[in-house]
């Protein structure tokens, strides 16, 4: 009996790249009792983001989750890490930049299709599976399967790495009633370096493996609110996600991975001109970015992100979009911080502008944003932080 599952759990193995899977482990379906420890320490100190699920007993017993789980089959899908000829940003036509998880078609459509096809696999194999598959939005931690499956290691910058494909990989997971014989975890670690840690713009990574997720800039470039001026300085011309801990990385160098076409990035998109997306309509969004997993918390913060970009990039040239925004955009969010770039890029135009707005605004925050953006002119700037 155990070599029927053993030799199945070779042949899973073997079929994984035919399959579209790039690696592939088996854990136990035991509690994750550590993980829930930390899970409870992380919530007490007020560090989780607020979109990992609230439930922390389903978020580590798959017995809440499926009838008898047997075993969880961990699987990672590699992605790109360069982007094949770049598209300049340069003065009157800047860039920003959606992180690398963002390019491509959306992972979370892309995984669900390897784990479907592994699930129909598996049934010709086993006609009485059962299967419940998960990505990113399901109730398990991804990485805690992954580490446990020997997917790769947890390392210090959060990151599950794989030996062979280093961080640039997605994960996700099926529960299963198969009784597959479980994989060791990688040996491997981060060893001295402290490289991520060293890198992280906003200090977020309070210790190794250790995030505060309020101060991510990741997390900070998907929320809709406006931003202190520290985070949109620290911003720099991101749109969506961050990955300066990965690049840094020694585990990730020379690592790109190109086997998956739908996963290869469209540099217009991964890259795009920040202006048209000061005035870009729904359906044009949609049409352009929905496809994309940076288009989940809708324009809004890719909106206010390339305001910020804009004011970073401290290029006069975007002055008077950024005054359309300030006199027109009817989100009070987009108005103040098209105040505060302003106030960032300065010159005698955006001062005018400024002190019109400044007659004119009934936005409570947005009319404080105005406030800060002309303090701003008088007393100069600080270091800017822009790629
Ligand atoms: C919420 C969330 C976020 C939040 C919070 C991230 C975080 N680190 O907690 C925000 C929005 C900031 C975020 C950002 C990113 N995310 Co995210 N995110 C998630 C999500 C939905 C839940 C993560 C979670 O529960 N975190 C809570 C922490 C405490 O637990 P954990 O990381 O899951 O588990 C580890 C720790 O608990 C640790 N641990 C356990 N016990 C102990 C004890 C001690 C003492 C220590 C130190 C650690 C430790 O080991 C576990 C395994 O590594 C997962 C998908 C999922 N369902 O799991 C994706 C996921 C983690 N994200 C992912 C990605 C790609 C990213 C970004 C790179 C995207 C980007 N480019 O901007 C960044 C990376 C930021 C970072 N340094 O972690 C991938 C990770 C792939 C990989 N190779 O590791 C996931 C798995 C999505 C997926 N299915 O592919 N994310
Ligand atoms: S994603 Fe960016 S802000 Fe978040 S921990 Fe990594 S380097 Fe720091
Ligand atoms: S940069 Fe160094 S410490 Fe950070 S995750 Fe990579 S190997 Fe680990």
């Amino acid at each position: 009996m155990t070599d029927r599952w053993d030799n199945l759990k070779r042949e899973m193995k073997e079929a994984a790249r035919e399959l579209g899977i790039d690696a592939i482990g088996v854990a136990s379906a035991e509690p994750f009792t550590t993980l829930k420890q930390r899970l409870i320490r992380h919530r007490e100190l007020g560090r989780e983001s607020g979109f990992e699920e609230k439930d922390l007993d389903k978020r580590t017993d798959p017995s809440l989750l499926f009838d008898k789980p047997q075993s969880i089959i961990a699987i990672a899908v590699a992605h790109p890490s360069k982007l094949p000829d770049p598209p300049k940003s340069e003065p009157g036509a800047r860039r920003g930049i959606m992180a690398r998880t963002s390019w491509g078609q959306d992972y979370h459509s892309v995984l669900r299709n390897r784990l479907q096809r592994l699930e129909e696999w598996l049934r010709e194999r086993v006609p009485d599976l059962r299967a419940e598959s998960m990505v990113d939005t399901g109730e398990l931690s991804d990485r805690a399967v992954a580490e446990r499956a020997g997917i790769g290691w947890s390392a210090k910058n959060c990151a599950i790495i794989s030996p062979e494909l280093g961080s640039w990989i997605y994960l996700g997971e099926m529960i299963t009633n198969l009784p597959l014989p479980p994989d060791e975890p990688v040996t491997e670690g981060c060893g001295s370096c402290n490289k991520c840690i060293d890198a992280c713009p906003t200090g977020a990574l309070v210790g190794p493996g250790e995030l505060d997720a309020r101060k991510c800039v990741s997390f900070l470039t998907q929320t809709k609110e406006m931003l202190s001026d520290e985070f949109m300085r620290k911003i720099g011309n991101r749109l969506y996600g961050c990955d300066t801990c990965q690049i840094v990385c020694p585990a990730n160098k020379g690592k790109n991975w190109t086997q998956h076409p739908e996963l290869q990035p469209d540099p217009e998109l991964a890259k795009p001109l920040l202006t048209p997306l000061l005035t870009i309509g729904n359906r044009e969004f949609k049409e352009r970015f929905g496809g994309t997993s940076g288009a989940w918390r809708g324009k809004k913060p890719i909106q206010r992100n390339a305001v910020i970009a804009l004011g970073n990039f401290k290029d006069p040239s975007a002055v008077p979009d950024l005054i359309g925004v300030l006199e027109n955009d009817t989100r009070p969010v987009l108005r103040g911080t098209a105040a505060w770039a302003l106030g960032r890029i300065g010159g005698e135009q955006a001062e005018k502008a400024l002190h019109e707005a400044k007659g004119k605004e009934e936005d409570k925050e947005a009319l404080d944003a105005i406030e800060f953006a002309l303090n701003m002119l008088r007393g100069g700037m600080k270091e800017e932080e822009v790629r």
